[in-house]
């Protein structure tokens, strides 16, 4: 710990990543929110939206003393991801490590007044209580991995709008809820193929677009939750407390938090009917954002699509602007962390560790390359299996030799589709993943490409010790390790 050379000028992130680290090698941290954040203070300004009152968030601590595993982009509305990368070192991501994407201030809802609406084509409408979603339902428990489809972002050149994320926009945690699907037989729903569920947010200020996702009925029917729990815990405001969507394997923006309303449709909401003047009402952030396009174009609106998985549409000539909605094939490397001196183990090796997730398909394979991609050898999957939802992580024990090396990981899932290399250019105009690019986008959304997500390490002589008690440099030992 950094304690011990006396540096005190700490952030509260470099404290509690020492804390962190202190915490697993004693075996106290399980992996789930124990460091919890305090929620903060009541104050704030109420305002009201749909009839529910929501106010906003003004906590005592700041975002990032109850998020010390965060590097924060913006504080309000929140934007913040992953500071380190030990955050993929580990199979659960705390609640603390979590990235926060937030479109507008943290709502301060009370769990006790709030409602879900259900609307739309159903046999009766009705208004549900917390308590109600809890109590009335099926309890189910899913490990999902959420990423941001911003995640990466500022690899794309030239440069993108928009909170610039690295790698960090992306974590795994356990989500706690009420199938949605027994919600919808209950009030007798059009759950038929080809229907859509919208599914709205409750806390847009009077004036701004409703953060609002249109789902395909059968993705709904298949996994969906109402989830008021993230990791065993009560989720936090800024994590859609009292309540979320979740929509297993897909991208984030699918996920909607501070869940005030679901209605069920024919269509995706799309069109005049859910816009209100030059208002994007309910359309902004289905049809307008979260599209892929490739060159600065008009993105054109779409009543329906018949192709959910995003690669597909890519891949598609019906769908010029896919839709983010499941995730693609990636991987991050955990361990070693960027920058990193290292010095190798008594073996002369050193493990390197990460994760690699695909959307809703499993991951077939994990390759890794020490030398900047020039060759690979594949690593080996470990840790628990909590369906294609998840991700895996991976090991590859790595036998170096001293000097500065840059390590890679590409995952392949299980159509066969494999990470590309890099990001193209926009002139390129490319529509899907082809020629080992990722296709450059205006809104920068997606990026899987592996060369950017790469870490450069030194690596130091390492200490042998010897069988007589010696200590030899291992760049020197004639014995291989086997
Ligand atoms: N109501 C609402 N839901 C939302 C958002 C939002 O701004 N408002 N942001 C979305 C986006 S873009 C992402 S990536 C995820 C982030 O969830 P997290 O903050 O819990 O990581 O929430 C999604 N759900
Ligand atoms: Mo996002």
């Amino acid at each position: 710990m950094s304690g011990e050379t006396g540096d005190d000028t700490e952030t509260p992130r470099d404290q509690y990543l020492d804390r962190r680290r202190f915490l697993m090698a004693t075996g106290t941290l399980a992996g789930v929110g124990v460091l919890a954040g305090n929620v903060g203070g009541q104050d704030g300004t109420t305002t009201t939206e749909g009839g529910q009152e929501t106010t906003t968030r003004q906590p005592e601590e700041s975002l990032q003393e109850r998020y010390p595993g965060l590097r924060i982009l913006a504080a309000d509305p929140a934007n913040a991801e992953a500071a380190s990368r030990t955050t993929y070192e580990s199979f659960v991501t705390p609640r603390e490590e979590h990235y926060i994407r937030n479109h507008y201030s943290t709502p301060d809802i009370d769990e006790d007044e709030w409602t879900v609406s259900l609307t739309g084509m159903v046999d009766s409408e009705v208004e549900l209580s917390m308590d109600e979603i809890r109590n009335g339902y099926s309890t189910e428990t899913v490990t999902h991995t959420m990423q941001c489809s911003g995640n990466g972002r500022s690899y794309f050149d030239p440069q993108v709008g928009g909170n610039q994320w690295t790698f960090g926009a992306v974590g795994n945690t356990v989500w706690t809820g009420t199938p949605v699907s027994e919600i919808l037989e209950e009030y007798g729903a059009d759950t038929s193929e080809g229907s859509w569920l919208s599914v709205m947010g409750g806390e847009a200020p009077e004036g701004e677009d409703i953060f609002t996702r249109s789902i395909p009925m059968s993705k709904v029917m298949d996994d969906c939750l109402l989830a008021y729990e993230m990791n065993g815990s009560p989720m936090s405001g800024e994590h859609g407390f009292p309540v979320r969507l979740l929509v297993p394997g897909w991208f984030g923006n699918n996920n909607v938090k501070w869940v005030d309303r679901m209605h069920v449709m024919d269509q995706m909401v799309f069109g005049d009917e859910w816009e209100e003047g030059d208002q994007r009402l309910y359309t902004h952030w289905q049809q307008y954002s979260y599209r892929l396009i490739p060159i600065d174009e008009e993105v054109n609106q779409q009543p329906s699509i018949s192709t959910f998985d995003t690669q597909d549409q890519m891949e598609s000539d019906e769908i010029r602007h896919p839709y983010l909605y499941d995730q693609m094939v990636k991987s991050l490397v955990g361990y070693p962390p960027e920058d990193a001196t290292i010095t190798p183990g008594p073996g002369g090796t050193v493990e390197i560790i990460g994760v690699a997730w695909a959307g809703d398909d499993e991951v077939q394979t994990v390759e890794v390359s020490t030398d900047g991609g020039e060759s690979w050898s594949e690593a080996e999957f470990f840790g628990p299996v909590m369906g294609p939802a998840s991700w895996r992580q991976f090991r590859y024990v790595w036998d170096p030799e001293p000097g500065d090396h840059t390590i890679m990981s590409r995952a392949t899932d299980e159509q066969d589709r494999t990470q590309p290399a890099t990001i193209s250019a926009p002139d390129e105009a490319l529509l899907g993943i082809q020629d080992d690019k990722y296709p450059w986008n205006t809104g920068g959304y997606g990026a899987t490409a592996y060369e950017p997500l790469a870490v450069a390490v030194t690596v130091e002589a390492g200490e042998t010790e010897t069988p007589g008690g010696e200590t030899t440099e291992s760049a020197e030992t004639t014995t291989t390790s086997s």
